[in-house]
């Protein structure tokens, strides 16, 4: 894909979230043919060896595999303190790594399904930014990049918490935006509508028809 692009990411360095499917997949195509450097990271670590080759291949791209759960804090901090010295300089995070778990209402979902989306959506979002922010501070330079939702905006039947996840992604952002007033740190909510990924697989646990059904006639 060819896309209009203002400023140079030649050899800037970009750490994606959930690199290893759906929008973080497209989102490190897009920094490769950019010209990027990209630290990919996900839990699943075989995907991103295959994207790793992949955007060798289409690119030439430089990238660097970062295997981690965003939900434990501690593996964030270690993993990003571990980074070569000529990766620590991170210019663009992506927080992308989400998901949805269930469609049940709210007096009768799995606490699990709750949990999981509150530590992923929100707490690792946070840990990432906490990790990676204050590297941007230091050197007076960079991009955190959130990827909320559209259901940040309007709640639909089954989806309080999920949506409710995204309304904090949105909060979160507003927050860091005014807690870095005066910096020339920047901060974007990106807040897609209906993307079809593997995100209603997840959501329905590998209910493959029913995921298919979100996006009949779309
Ligand atoms: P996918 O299911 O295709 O991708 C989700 C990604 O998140 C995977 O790479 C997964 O990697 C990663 N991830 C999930 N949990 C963790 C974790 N604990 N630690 C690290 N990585 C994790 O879904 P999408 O690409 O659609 O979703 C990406 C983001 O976009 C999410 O935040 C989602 O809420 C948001 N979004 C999606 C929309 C849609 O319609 N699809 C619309 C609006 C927003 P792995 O399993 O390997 O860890
Ligand atoms: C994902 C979009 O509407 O399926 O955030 O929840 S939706």
């Amino acid at each position: 894909a060819s896309f209009f692009m203002p400023i140079s990411l030649t050899g800037k360095v970009v750490l994606i979230t959930g690199a290893s499917s759906g929008i973080g997949t497209s989102c490190a195509h897009y920094f490769a043919e950019a010209g990027a450097r990209i630290i990919l990271s996900a839990r699943r670590k075989e995907k991103l060896i295959l994207l790793a080759d992949e955007l060798q291949q289409k690119y030439q791209a430089k990238t660097l595999l970062l295997p981690l759960d965003v939900q434990k804090s501690d593996a964030i901090n270690t993993s990003i303190q571990g980074l070569p010295a000529n990766w620590q300089a991170i210019d663009v995070l992506i927080n992308n790594a989400g998901l949805s778990r269930g469609l049940d209402k709210q007096y009768e979902a799995p606490l699990q399904d709750w949990e999981e989306m509150i530590d992923t959506n929100i707490k690792g979002l946070l840990y990432m930014t906490r990790a990676i922010a204050p590297g941007m501070i230091a050197r007076n330079a960079g991009h955190v990049i959130n990827i909320g939702s559209i259901a940040a905006r309007y709640t639909y039947p089954g989806g309080s918490v999920y949506c409710a996840t995204k309304a904090a992604v949105k909060v979160l952002t507003e927050g860091l935006k005014i807690d870095l007033l005066g910096t020339p740190i920047r901060v974007t909510n990106i807040e897609p509508g209906l993307v079809e990924t593997d995100f209603s697989n997840v959501r329905f646990r590998g209910d493959t028809d029913r995921a298919k059904n979100v996006y009949e006639g779309m």
